[in-house]
């Protein structure tokens, strides 16, 4: 839209953004979403002008005392066909475009970085790869496009960054996505924008916009010295996970290394490919969907592990397909003197794959 007068266009944002009536323009999205809704508000304002002109015009001309007596008029195919068929083509053009956009804000790409935001009564926690935990605040970097991977511990929340453009439920028991790609550093407001409680008016906070390079100092200085997948080879090992998931002959779980995006028989026949919210289920509800050539024999985790715990379990057999396990081994047995045994005996397992 902005070729149409780069001169008003800036204008426009610019007034509005001083104004407080609209929030900046500070990801990729955020100009594509304003250009429709443009479109939008222009379609209806033509449209109200056409009907107030109508109005004063035919009051004007079809008044009673230059047409004392009525007269009836029997439809115009043409008119009726032309005040059908554009309407209906301007609708379509919406509906069009407001889909695409629609796929685009719900289908992160492949190369996305992926943050956890567990929304709680009242506040958002976010939850880098890395280990970085905060709350009410969230660090991304601009210019790289990032996914929002959320769930809520209670109630329905919504996550929304009215500056991104970017708005969507955190549902308890799933885990949904959204994602973006900043474009300008900056502070932005972050909402809940679904009533959820008493404090559902402080459940806000800030979305700071950095430089790459920023935004790496700010991960190097949060560090809380154990990344997600680490708290989660922790929780594997004194959940004792790993006395059914190893790759030992007489295991009695699959070997979890490289079940990530792959595809899965399960014992009705049915395929499903494995993602983060598959892992999630489960580990939760492992009765669900029980793998192929397996007993049901895991026990349900229901109610024993945190949504943080299961996020961390979920980004530990995520990367087993991957070199961390070596890497890592030799660290984390040494964190947790109490499971030493059982943490060491499962690194075994893994690392022979
Ligand atoms: C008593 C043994 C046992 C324990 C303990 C156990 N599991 Fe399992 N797990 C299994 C079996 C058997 C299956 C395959 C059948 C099924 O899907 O239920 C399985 C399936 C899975 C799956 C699905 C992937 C696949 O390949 O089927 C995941 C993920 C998983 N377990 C994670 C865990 C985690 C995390 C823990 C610890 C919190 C755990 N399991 C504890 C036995 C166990
Ligand atoms: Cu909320």
């Amino acid at each position: 839209m902005s070729h149409i007068s780069p001169v008003l266009w800036q204008f426009l944002v610019k007034w509005m953004t001083d104004f407080s009536l609209f929030p900046p323009e500070a990801s990729k999205i955020a100009p594509q979403m304003d250009a429709l809704y443009f479109f939008m508000v222009l379609v209806s304002l033509i449209g109200l002008t056409l009907v107030i002109l109508l109005v004063v015009a035919f009051s004007l001309l079809y008044n009673k005392r230059r047409h004392p007596v009525a007269v009836q008029i029997e439809g115009s195919t043409l008119l009726e066909a032309t005040w059908t068929i554009i309407p209906l083509g301007l609708f379509l053009v919406m509906f069009v475009w407001g889909a695409l956009i629609y796929f685009r804000v719900y289908t992160p790409p492949n190369n996305a970085m992926n943050v956890y935001v567990v929304g709680k009564q009242w506040m958002w926690k976010a939850e880098h790869p890395g280990g970085q935990h905060e709350i009410n605040a969230l660090h991304v970097p601009i210019n790289e496009p990032v996914q929002i991977t959320l769930i809520s511990e209670d109630v329905f929340h919504s996550f929304s960054i009215p500056a991104f453009r970017v708005k969507r439920e955190a549902i308890p028991g799933r885990y949904t996505s959204v994602w973006f790609e900043a474009t300008k550093v900056g502070k932005y407001h972050l909402f809940c924008t679904q009533y959820c409680g008493t404090d559902h008016s402080h459940m806000i906070g800030w979305v700071y916009a950095m430089t790459p390079d920023d935004y790496q100092k700010w991960l190097n200085s949060s560090t809380s010295g154990s990344s997600l997948a680490q708290n989660g080879e922790r929780l594997f090992a004194s959940l004792s996970c790993s006395a059914c998931h190893n790759s030992r002959p007489d295991a009695r779980g699959p070997n979890l290394v490289g079940v990530y995006g792959s595809k899965l028989t399960l014992t009705d026949g049915s395929s499903i490919t494995v993602d983060d919210a598959y892992l999630r289920q489960a580990i939760l509800n492992p009765s669900q969907h029980v793998t192929q050539g397996y007993a049901p024999i895991m026990p349900t985790y229901q109610g024993q592990i945190s949504e943080e715990g299961v996020i961390d379990l979920v980004q530990y057999i995520k990367n087993l397909d991957t070199d961390y396990r070596l890497k890592q081994t030799t660290t984390t047995t040494t964190l947790l003197p109490e499971s030493q045994g059982k943490a060491t005996s499962a690194a075994k397992g893994m690392v022979k794959q």
